[in-house]
């Protein structure tokens, strides 16, 4: 075949062309090759069912960094236990086989004592007093107190009041308690606080609490609205007492091991986006308060309600003489904090 002068300049140039651009295409893909990269994939550990208030700040917490950071950094989360109790867990995030968990600060306080605290009965005059605390230089301190133990504090949502339920009789005041066996959580100072007021204090992990009380290895519990009726625990303990002793601040904590693998910039987001969780969980507290109250009450719970705490906060001043200096110190700012 005879091509012509014309056509032949045609093909060269066409030629040349599809070179050039097989290799314009082979260094765009060494350069970004944004497809072929792997999400860094982290886990968070949480106790709670997936349409739980926390679980669902950690649900959005999750979903604010894989936006922030393109898709790079995904983190999942698993709720209801999956990945264990929350004592079993926090261990689990110091030696970072787990990266991340929201736990209440209760048994975290087992690892770094100062945190004992922040769960120290009738100690935040409301919700805001406690928020205004987490959110200030108090709790920023003790993020970093978290360092040496190998956590990285990351966030901080709302925990409710928490009261005491049992399955034997109406308590309105705190003699009532006497000789009632009540679970706590794995922490001394909860032990320390059920043993003022006069009960048999039983340190036992979350997930087990339903069958203690329904076969009577315990009488009783303590906890907020929302998670006395998830459990089911006001099916089989119906006399709650709005005596209001704790308030014990939920918090995320990440692994130093995991999240040191990870750059600053990274690192930022992360705690940038925990922070702007926060209102999403306390919004969604809120309503679940009032649907659990609502639910509870429905389901026959008899609630009775303390007008004057003062009896009960008498009884607590012996746990508050028993705290360090340390301790001493910052209960001392926290009362301070307007
Ligand atoms: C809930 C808290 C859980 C867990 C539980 C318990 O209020 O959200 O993280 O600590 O109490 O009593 O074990």
């Amino acid at each position: 075949m005879k091509l012509s002068k014309f056509a032949l300049a045609a093909l060269a140039t066409l030629t040349l062309a599809t070179f050039a651009f097989a290799e314009g295409q082979k260094d765009a893909g060494s350069a970004a090759a944004p497809a072929a990269v792997k999400p860094i994939v982290l886990r968070l550990a949480e106790t709670h069912p997936v349409d739980y208030p926390t679980t669902k700040g950690d649900m959005k917490f999750a979903e604010l960094v894989k936006e922030r950071t393109g898709g790079r950094i995904v983190i999942e989360v698993y709720p209801g236990s999956q990945l264990g109790q929350e004592k079993a867990v926090i261990e689990q995030v110091q030696f970072g086989a787990i990266d991340f968990t929201r736990v209440s600060v209760s048994p975290l306080a087992a690892f770094v004592k100062l945190f004992d605290t922040l769960q120290l009965p009738y100690l935040y005059r409301s919700e805001d007093h406690m928020w205004k605390v987490l959110l200030g230089p108090i709790g920023k301190e003790l993020f970093a107190s978290l360092e040496p133990a190998n956590f990285i504090g990351i966030g901080w949502f709302e925990p409710g009041a928490r009261n005491f339920y049992n399955s034997k009789r109406p308590v309105s005041k705190p003699e009532d308690l006497a000789g009632l066996k009540i679970r706590v959580q794995e922490s001394e100072l909860m032990v320390g606080l059920v043993s003022a007021f006069g009960a048999v204090a039983t340190p036992m992990p979350y997930g087990e609490v339903y069958s203690g009380l329904q076969t009577g290895v315990i009488d009783g519990a303590e906890n907020n609205w929302p998670s006395y009726e998830s459990t089911s625990h006001f099916e089989v303990a119906k006399y709650y007492t709005l005596d209001e002793h704790t308030r014990v601040p939920e918090i995320i904590i990440g692994s130093k091991i995991s999240l040191q693998k990870l750059s600053a910039e990274d690192q930022a987001i992360i705690k940038q986006a925990a922070l702007d969780a926060i209102p999403y969980q306390r919004q969604l507290w809120a309503e679940r308060e009032k649907a659990s109250e609502a639910k509870v009450r429905a389901g026959g719970s008899i609630i009775t309600k303390i007008d004057d705490k003062a009896p009960w906060q008498a009884r607590m001043q012996v746990l508050y003489a028993k705290q360090s200096n340390e301790i001493q110190a910052l209960i001392k700012r926290i009362n301070e904090v307007k």
